[in-house]
């Protein structure tokens, strides 16, 4: 059976393993799909994960990880995610009644590639500035690895969506961290990630839209690109609290201090994935920014592998009572 090992970070190829371990061992409740290709051609594969009821109406939960090569925390929490479901079925199956679960573990393959092929830093904590411009540090990477036409490599996934394009702190020069790209989803990634979004807009069944970032520790919803809270904010907010609250109250030496706001109360950026997820019809969509610090250690993108076990585990509380959450389309 394929077991998820809490401490070191999966490459790429160890991730695609993993899933098509799952996908083998547990083919009445897992699905794969490829849902693109990165610009250096790896696969894009999401996992549909069910109780294996056979019933194909139910809501769904996505979640994906990774837009940002640097935030080695995301596809990890993930890999948990899809861990606890699918391997800890029993602890766990209350959550697949009502809803299916779609994971897209790793959104931007070639970057995080990419940001592991440092010889220097590799198994080292670096402190990354947020707002990095210069890639000195490859481990600091945060775009795809796509060339753009006259200098400079690389688009930021998430300024490369169709809501709100451009606005805020979204770049036009190449060479910046948070380049939107030459035109609204120009990144084979982010068209993938559209692809997904929209199927299950259209279809319906997507309630609930989950981006994993780092490393804030804040919880965030629509909108991004301006200065105005979602119409059902107060859903938003009552579900976003329920977690923080659980995390908060969780068995944990260092518990956690998340904050939750609207996306513009971090800095006005357009083109994001969830403002994107929220326009086209999910009611709830969230950015989960996981944190930068534990205790005294502030490890911004790359927590020491030491502290992975904790840092999953604490997005994953499941002695909390299932809630009734409400929602309203836009
Ligand atoms: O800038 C981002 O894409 C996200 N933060 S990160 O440090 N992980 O890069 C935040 C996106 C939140 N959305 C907006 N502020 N629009
Ligand atoms: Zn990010």
């Amino acid at each position: 059976r394929p077991e998820y090992q809490k401490d070191d970070y999966y490459t790429y190829e160890e991730i695609q393993d993993y899933l098509k371990g799952l996908a083998e061992s547990y083919a009445n409740r897992v699905k794969l799909t490829n849902v693109g290709k990165s610009y250096e051609n790896r696969n894009l594969t999401t996992i549909t994960i069910s109780n294996g009821d056979g019933r194909k109406d139910k809501n769904v939960i996505f979640i994906d990880a990774g837009f940002h090569a640097r935030e080695w925390l995301t596809h990890t929490t993930a890999l948990n995610v899809i861990d606890n479901l699918v391997v800890n079925f029993e602890e766990n199956k209350r959550f697949l009644q009502d809803y299916d679960w779609i994971i897209l573990p790793l959104v931007n393959p070639d970057g995080y590639t990419y940001s592991r092929s440092g010889k220097k830093f590799t198994n080292e904590t670096i402190y990354c500035p947020l707002a990095y411009t210069e890639d000195h540090e490859i481990k600091c990477w945060r775009k795809n690895r796509e060339p753009n036409k006259y200098r400079c490599i690389g688009t930021d996934l998430n300024r490369n969506f169709g809501h709100g394009w451009g606005k805020g702190d979204a770049s036009s020069d190449p060479c910046d961290s948070t380049f939107k790209g030459l035109s609204k989803f120009s990144a084979s990634e982010s068209q993938a990630v559209r692809r997904v979004i929209l199927d299950l807009a259209n279809s319906g069944r997507g309630v609930l839209y989950l981006s994993l970032h780092s490393a804030v520790g804040k919880i965030l919803y629509p909108w991004g690109s301006e200065e105005i809270k979602a119409k059902n904010y107060k859903e938003h907010e009552e579900v976003v609290q329920a977690g923080i609250d659980a995390m908060a109250n969780g068995n944990f030496q260092f518990p956690s201090t998340y904050k939750q706001g609207p996306s513009y109360s971090l800095y006005l950026a357009g083109g994001d994935s969830s403002d994107y997820a929220y326009e086209v019809g999910f009611p709830l969509s969230l950015t989960w920014e996981l944190p930068e610090l534990r205790g005294n250690l502030n490890f911004r993108f790359h927590p020491p592998t030491y502290l992975i076990g904790e840092l999953v585990d604490e997005t994953w509380i499941d002695n909390v009572p299932l809630g009734q959450p409400t929602w309203h389309h836009i």
